[in-house]
């Protein structure tokens, strides 16, 4: 509990001194009574207070998480959404970037930025996944970020693909498009035209500004809800066709291998998830009241309701969902929690407006199989609560296992 302190003490300047670490010298940190002086001054660009320290998760070059335990609200700053390169992160002159739009269409033609910034601009929000969004070697010292950190939320800006198309003149007999970046990974994915009747885009903006680099600037495909491998990044070309393209990652990556032998090809849409985001390790906590907190999120829809679990999933409740509730976009939820101080396990599972049931990890191993190659997993994720309070990462076998 906070202590109390009396208004003298406050404006005397007592408290303020004594509770916040100076940091003398950088922009927002005065220490001591900032109300004797004037604080700094207005500058081009903003920056963190020196007593934030966010950071995404990066252990290698081809990947970085977004920290999902150290975000509030739903919109992932931008210089913190994950990252996820094939070939590294290409350096595009916008002045030479150009989009190739042909095929099964009456008009081939080439966008410059300018163009494709005069169509009407559509902006929407929502979340961005990898379908790789699963944890492997995880221990009981893992943090939200590491298990589902590949994930984040923002407001897009761009053209509707079906203003581009219709430009062109696309055939009405056109099934598929072939959507191609100009990375050095050359990354193309075939696309069903269903996606672009009903909201695809090429985003050029992200919450307000040009899209990062890492975001795939000057421009990018943008797929509400799908799977992030398709949402091609430095976007250059593309194609319209009466059948899929069958590029290297739809064939011999990003299929999903099933329980019954087969394997499920064009898997876009990702099915419900959710996170408990606090506490989580590496929190500590105390008996008495909780609020559990976390998001959940749909690639079908809008997120329905969230339930929690506190006695490892013998019984659920429901959360409370804090809007803005989004469909395709990270919802946040609460739930106050009496802990009694005895072992425990808490979880939540998502449900969407389709009905869909976030599944547990073992239906999802009896659905999918062993040889699922990690994408598309979104098993409920349980956090273990030890009797002195320190909350871990409930360990998983091995997915093969
Ligand atoms: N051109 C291109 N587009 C790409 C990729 C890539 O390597 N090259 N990676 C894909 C993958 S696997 C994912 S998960 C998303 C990640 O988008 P982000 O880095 O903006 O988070 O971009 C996709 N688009
Ligand atoms: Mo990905």
């Amino acid at each position: 509990m906070p202590n109390r302190v009396s208004r003298r003490e406050l404006l005397a300047g007592a408290i303020g001194a004594a509770a916040i670490p100076s940091a003398a010298g950088s922009a927002g940190a005065q220490s001591g009574d900032t109300t004797s002086r004037p604080g700094s001054g207005a500058s081009r660009l903003g920056e963190r207070s020196p007593h934030v320290t966010i950071q995404r998760d990066a252990r290698g070059p081809v990947a970085s998480r977004t920290p999902l335990q150290d975000l509030q609200g739903t919109i992932t700053p931008s210089d913190l959404h994950f990252e996820r390169h094939h070939a590294g992160i290409p350096a595009v002159d916008p002045d030479d970037y150009r989009l190739l739009v042909h095929g099964m269409v009456e008009r081939p033609m080439v966008f410059t930025l300018a163009d494709l910034k005069r169509f009407p601009a559509t902006s929407r929000i929502c979340f961005l996944e990898c379908s790789g969004n699963y944890p492997t070697g995880a221990g009981p010292e893992t943090k939200p970020e590491a298990v589902c950190g590949m994930t984040s939320t923002t407001e897009w800006t761009g053209v509707s693909l079906s203003t581009l198309f219709r430009e062109v003149g696309a055939s009405p007999d056109a099934t598929w498009f072939l959507a191609e970046g100009q990375d050095a990974a050359v990354m193309t994915r075939s696309v069903p035209m269903e996606k672009a009747r009903d909201d695809a885009f090429v985003a050029y903006a992200q919450n307000g500004e040009a899209l990062r680099p890492g975001q795939g600037y000057p421009a990018r495909l943008l797929l509400p809800g799908w799977e992030g491998n398709s949402n091609v990044k430095w976007l250059r070309r593309l194609e319209l066709a009466d059948r899929p393209f069958m590029t290297r990652e739809e064939t011999s990556k990003y299929t999903d291998p099933l329980a019954d032998g087969t394997a499920r090809q064009f898997s876009f849409v990702f099915d419900a998830r959710s996170i408990i985001t606090a506490p989580a390790w590496p929190d500590v906590v105390e008996p008495g009241w909780i609020e559990l907190r976390g998001i959940a999120w749909s690639g079908r829809g809008a997120i329905a309701r969230v339930e929690v679990s506190t006695d490892g999933g013998g019984t659920w409740q429901e959360a409370r969902l804090q809007g803005p509730v989004l469909r395709q976009a990270h919802t946040r939820f609460r739930h106050l929690w009496r802990w009694d101080g005895a072992e425990t396990e808490i979880m939540s599972r998502a449900v969407d407006d389709t009905g869909y049931v976030q599944p547990t990890r073992a239906a999802l191993r009896a659905e999918r199989g062993r040889r699922a190659r990690r994408y598309h997993l979104n098993p409920i994720t349980a956090w273990r609560v030890r009797p002195g309070g320190q909350v871990e990462y409930r360990v998983e076998e091995p997915w093969d296992a």
